[in-house]
């Protein structure tokens, strides 16, 4: 028989609001850029609150935390609840951080009540999932499910020059447990929306059935710097004009091939960057994404077609690589019918969505089955200080992933 646990949503709304001061910014949103002191505080914190459950939390050789509360077969693989607490620069209180403290409000819930799962539990904290300040994102996730050796998370360097390994050093999260070989009887990951669907037509949970293709590109495209002055138009390598006109022709092809496709253009660094030199030298980054990669290859295609015929004629040379990708993926079907026996069971209202966002549930579905729980979040926005969702929504997801968690551990028994 599957008890009626119901979790606390006042003490978890206090943990999402406590944890929301590690890198907190005056509008209101959160710093906590991955391997930051701020991410050391928030892990901190996290491991310390598990460790007070009776929790036995571990950290691999990438920084990933795990914290298992045993069940009464420890012979099977956990049932994890797995995000992130790493955000954007001008993140939200929300992105990451709510999956990982809905999974220790449950895990509250499982040992105040006393009640022993079939299944250990486990809690994670995935590293770097945002991808902002050392690039690729899902990082931790992805060198679990064998993507990256640990070697290559360890040798990334950020675009001020501190590398991934040392910094993983100096915040003491560098583990001895292995990356490679981890089990999971299932991973659920409860996370807001980021988009405006839920919150627009009023459903309290989402039923995630999978996840858009994602691709990231870095270019870098040369010209020549000169004399603002004295350089002619017409001799002129200016690469940052080049580049500009790059923003707009992926903006446009995203346009074209909407509704689904979405590319961007979010990151630029301008060489010199003085105000009377040319630029000579210009970096910028690409996302693109769409639900079907046949497409996403379509665009990439066409980016690549967009870069020699803009920026040729301009004199201009360039270095463009695909710095990271992540297929389409379906989450499995079973979990998702947890998650609606789980939803149904507290009477929340839901609907099917794709998730427009990567998360790190992408690299687990790899090797264990998988799925996803969306929260709304006031208009979509995310990755933005204004991010905001309610203690109701929050409470809502979190007692849906509860109830998904014991209907399929239910299962293993
Ligand atoms: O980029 C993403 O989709 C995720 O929010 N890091
Ligand atoms: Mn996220
Ligand atoms: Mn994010």
């Amino acid at each position: 028989m599957i008890p009626n646990l119901s979790i606390n949503p006042q003490r978890l709304w206090d943990t999402l609001m406590e944890t929301a001061e590690f890198g907190g910014t005056a509008k209101g949103g959160v710093k906590r850029l991955t391997l930051s002191d701020e991410d050391k505080q928030a892990r901190d914190w996290f491991k310390r609150a598990c460790e007070a459950l009776g929790c036995s939390v571990t950290v691999d050789q990438v920084g990933n935390i795990y914290a298992r509360r045993s069940g009464k077969r420890n012979d099977l693989p956990p049932i994890a609840m797995g995000s992130h607490l790493d955000t954007q620069p001008t993140g939200g209180k929300f992105d990451g951080i709510l999956g990982v403290l809905a999974g220790l409000e449950a895990l509250r819930t499982l040992h105040e009540t006393g009640y022993e799962t079939n299944a250990p539990i486990e809690i994670i904290n995935w590293t770097n999932e945002e991808g902002s300040r050392f690039a690729p994102g899902m990082l931790g996730s992805a060198v679990v499910a064998g993507v990256y050796k640990p070697e290559f998370a360890w040798s990334l360097i950020d675009r001020d020059g501190s590398n991934f390994g040392a910094e993983l050093e100096r915040i003491g999260y560098k583990g001895d447990t292995q990356t490679g070989g981890r089990a999971f009887s299932a991973m659920f990951e409860l996370h807001i929306e980021q988009g405006p669907i839920l919150d627009k037509e009023k459903i309290e949970v989402g039923v995630v059935t999978g996840m858009q293709g994602m691709r990231w590109y870095e270019v870098t495209v040369t010209g020549e710097s000169a004399h603002t002055g004295a350089t002619p138009m017409t001799m002129r390598k200016n690469a940052l004009l080049g580049s500009a006109r790059m923003v707009d022709a992926i903006d446009r092809m995203a346009h074209e091939m909407a509704p689904s496709a979405v590319a961007t253009v979010g990151m630029i660094e301008n060489m010199p960057n003085s105000r009377n030199v040319v630029p000579g030298e210009v970096f910028f980054t690409i996302d693109m994404r769409h639900p079907d990669d046949e497409v996403l290859q379509q665009m990439e295609d066409r980016m690549r077609a967009e870069l020699a015929s803009v920026l040729t004629p301009l004199g201009l040379s360039y270095e463009e690589r695909c710095i990271w990708s992540s297929p389409a993926v379906k989450f499995s079907p079973e979990l998702i019918e947890c998650v609606r026996i789980g939803a149904k069971k507290s009477g929340y209202t839901t609907k099917d969505l794709v998730s427009g966002a990567g998360h790190d549930a992408a690299f687990i579905s790899r090797i264990a089955p998988t799925t996803m729980i969306f929260a709304p979040c006031l208009n979509g926005i995310s990755h933005n200080e204004a991010e905001s969702s309610t203690l109701e929504e929050c409470a809502a997801g979190t007692q849906t992933m509860l109830n998904a968690v014991l209907e399929f551990d239910s299962r293993l028994g």
